[in-house]
């Protein structure tokens, strides 16, 4: 078995211990009411953009997601969040030398040995999700299920611990016949799961150098379907939009979705399914693509754990 396999059958463990620590920090979080951006590159960005849904889903404030190259270091804030697994990444630590004095910062990693530790007022440190593997499955998932949890409550979304019991099956329950064999996939999330929805599009790239799409589930009408056909897959995370399955059924395709009141679908996973646990499906489905192409999971092609530009 691959190191990365490994690492993601621990997701489960992983997230519950991330809400243990989220109970017990309290230096740096958001506070309710405060304008937050969140930042971080590959992986990370995709986590800080479905944080920052959740985040104000949960009525705590208006929260922007940035790729750390792009961050608008002119804007007020009241906090930044970056979220790093490698302490290293160049982008960021230039965000947190450009916000330095200026607002309060808030960095997640993996490496309580790197930079990132005196470039952040506060760090909080998930060094036990840690990885071996160089593309992102666990720490990505547990910076998320750590920033959630601290949310508390949020209205339609399952706490952390319920989510743990939903990862258990998704680690282990076969994956669907039909989305291994496909030759494409485009993957579709509202709100917070767009950022699940861009994050399995690009471990699907980075580990299979497969072809994936990610948009929010309500573009996928709007051009996007023209790919969808015979082997090809669309697979909602979180609710199915109404009318969504007809469509996919009508151009042929195959459709991987829960959470639905759409008659019309045909679910192929627990329909209760937290849409953090099906992310697990689609990096499972990642490795098996990979091992299927004869690839090494563990070995991506032109892929390093972080990037440290020159100066
Ligand atoms: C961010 C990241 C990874 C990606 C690649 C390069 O790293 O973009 O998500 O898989 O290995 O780096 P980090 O800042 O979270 O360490």
């Amino acid at each position: 078995m691959s190191r990365t396999a490994e690492e993601i059958a621990t997701q489960p463990t992983c997230w519950r211990r991330a809400a243990e620590a989220a109970a017990s920090f309290t230096a740096g979080l958001p506070r309710p009411g405060e304008r937050v951006a969140v930042t971080g590159c590959g992986t990370s960005w995709f986590m800080a953009i479905a944080y920052a849904a959740l985040r104000e889903a949960a009525g705590q404030g208006e929260t922007d997601a940035f790729a750390s190259s792009e961050f608008p270091s002119s804007r007020a804030y009241d906090r930044v969040v970056a979220i790093t697994r490698s302490g290293t990444t160049t982008e960021v630590l230039d965000v947190l030398a450009a916000v330095r004095g200026k607002v309060p910062t808030l960095a997640l990693t993996a490496d309580p040995k790197t930079p990132v530790m005196d470039a952040a007022d506060a760090v909080a440190v998930l060094d036990w999700a840690d990885e071996e593997s160089v593309v992102q499955t666990r720490f990505a998932t547990t910076a998320l299920a750590f920033l959630r949890a601290a949310l508390g409550p949020v209205a339609g979304v399952k706490p952390v611990a319920e989510a743990a019991v939903d990862a258990e099956l998704a680690v282990t329950e076969p994956l669907p016949e039909a989305v291994l064999a496909a030759e494409q996939w485009t993957f579709l999330g509202r709100g917070w799961t767009y950022g699940l929805a861009l994050e399995a599009g690009l471990k699907m790239r980075e580990a299979a150098g497969a072809w994936t799409e990610a948009y929010p589930a309500m573009e996928y009408r709007h051009g996007p379907i023209a790919i969808t056909g015979p082997g090809r897959v669309t697979w909602v995370f979180g609710e199915l939009p109404e009318g969504l399955a007809g469509e996919v059924a009508r151009v042929g395709g195959t459709l991987h979705a829960h959470a639905t009141a759409d008659p019309a679908a045909d679910p192929m996973t627990d329909p209760m399914t937290d849409p953090m646990a099906d992310l697990i499906r689609a990096q499972r489905l990642a490795v098996a693509l990979a091992e299927a192409k004869g690839l090494d999971p563990d070995r991506p092609r032109n892929l390093t754990r972080s990037v440290i530009l020159s100066s």
